[in-house]
């Protein structure tokens, strides 16, 4: 590995005791492996790796502390190693490995699925596992398919997507997203699919707080779907509350509520795909709450388990369920599942982690956060490149003027100058996006955003 490693760094985790073992942690050979969404050639001449996590901080092989200012990638909300949930797994490893999702199951399942609708909006009562956020995104789409047809209304195959939405990486989530780089290559994807507009619009919003003002209007698309299409042809529509990884679109005021009337007047099932937004990011437990909207299905991941175990769910309204509990009792109501889905160390990370949660009032310190966060984040308006900052709860897109001719360029700049500087933030085209463990502190949350500052003055 040729990521040099500070020696002043490497001599303060040798005086903290942490014998930096960077030899031992070098990997044989960086041939082998294909990374996920990464520039493969470029990584391997520079790999990042991590090998301990604890609270708020990555540690290198070498010893050297990162902050975290990403909670992983969207999904460590609590923070790392936190010892319950990490006792958790290792209890249930050791008493029961697997058991089969199809006709048997296990009792912390259950329980995970009753903590769930604990925590869900009033009605959404009925939780389906998956093991990622893209498997939650196919199981939603094709759950909202089959309950049309099991009442009778199978015309209804169409589904409304949003441009620059990002719903997984699986063909159906890909078809109703709407970031072109993960379409492209990948031929006709589904068909009947149809996309709204997305709600950005800094002619207007620019630098607002929380919530825009404008573009409620932008719901309204539906309307022109339905006039295109006909309502009896549509069956659901999926959007994110706040679109993450397209660079943190916040709803506009009444958007989310608009999109609600509108699927209620003609019949069509609102998917909500909170992936990101579950579990605290936006100061509640859920973004329905936050925005105060209630969908037909919601699609989970990341925070479920804290990242700690790969887990997905969709949680679905009593009506949606009960659609499908018609035919003969002994035949298979929903064709669909996988073969982990409910997996006993997935479901006994996602108890500790809700007991986590609950325990350090997680969502509540969020919310009581924001204020700050919003504060200190909007204090980078003015400086060199910044043309966009928006937030909520404690997420946020710090959105860069693109380098002339080299979109992306600059915001990865930073995010390897920061990088080099002891943070680690996600950018994604040229916005860098914040979305810091929930335990963060006022001062961690200063020392983020000096350091954003200092790099933008030091960015080409
Ligand atoms: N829906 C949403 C809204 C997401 O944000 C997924 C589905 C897919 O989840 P899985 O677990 O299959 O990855 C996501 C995932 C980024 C970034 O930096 C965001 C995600 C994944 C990777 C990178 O923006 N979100
Ligand atoms: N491919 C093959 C050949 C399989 O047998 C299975 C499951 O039995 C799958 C794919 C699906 O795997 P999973 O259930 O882990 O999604």
């Amino acid at each position: 590995m040729n990521h040099a490693v500070d020696p002043a760094l490497m001599e303060a985790a040798e005086a903290m005791g942490s014998v930096p073992d960077a030899a031992a942690h070098t990997p044989a050979g960086l041939s082998a492996y294909w990374l996920p969404f990464t520039a493969n050639r470029q990584f391997k001449k520079a790999p990042r790796l991590f090998n301990r996590a604890d609270g708020m901080h990555y540690f290198e092989p070498g010893g050297r502390a990162v902050l975290d200012a990403v909670a992983g990638l969207w999904c460590v909300n609590a923070g790392h190693g936190r010892p319950r949930i990490t006792r958790a797994i290792q209890e249930q490893a050791a008493e029961m490995d697997f058991a089969p999702p199809f006709n048997m199951s296990h009792p912390k399942a259950f329980e995970l699925a009753e903590r769930l609708v604990a925590l869900a909006p009033a009605g959404m009562n009925k939780v389906f596992f998956t093991n990622s956020g893209s498997e939650a995104v196919e199981t939603a789409l094709k759950m909202a398919l089959a309950y049309h047809r099991v009442r009778g209304e199978g015309s209804r195959t169409r589904l409304i997507g949003r441009e620059r939405g990002y719903h997984g990486v699986n063909f159906g989530g890909i078809s109703v997203g709407g970031m072109v780089a993960n379409r492209k290559h990948f031929g006709n994807m589904l068909s009947g699919v149809d996309h709204m507009r997305h709600t950005h619009d800094p002619l207007r919003n620019a630098y607002s707080h929380g919530q825009p003002a404008h573009g409620a209007e932008l719901a309204d698309d539906l309307e022109r779907m339905v006039a295109l299409h006909d309502a009896s042809t549509i069956a659901a529509v999926i959007v994110e509350p706040v679109a993450g990884s397209t660079g943190v679109l916040v709803p506009p005021v009444g958007y989310l509520q608009r999109l609600r009337d509108i699927c209620d007047k003609h019949g069509i099932l609102l998917i909500f795909d909170e992936v990101i937004t579950g579990f605290g990011r936006t100061g509640n437990a859920f973004g329905a709450q936050t925005f105060g909207v209630t969908p037909d299905l919601m699609t989970l991941a990341k925070g479920l388990t804290n990242g700690a175990v790969p887990m997905g769910a969709v949680i679905a309204q009593q009506k949606v369920h009960d659609a499908f509990m018609n035919g003969p009792e002994h035949l298979i109501e929903f064709f669909h599942g996988y073969t982990y889905s409910g997996h006993p160390l997935a479901c006994a990370a996602g108890l500790a982690t809700l007991d986590t949660y609950a325990e350090d009032g997680l969502f509540a310190r969020a919310a009581a956060m924001q204020a700050h966060f919003a504060e200190r984040v909007h204090s980078l308006r003015g400086e060199p490149h910044v043309v966009d900052i928006r937030n909520i709860g404690l997420v946020a897109g710090i959105e860069l003027q693109p380098l002339p001719g080299e979109p992306t360029r600059r915001a990865f700049g930073i995010f390897l100058d920061l990088y080099e500087r002891g943070l680690m933030v996600r950018t994604t085209g040229d916005t860098i996006a914040l979305s810091p463990p929930l335990i963060i502190s006022a001062e961690q949350i200063d020392d983020i955003v000096e350091l954003i500052r200092a790099a933008l003055h030091r960015a080409a």
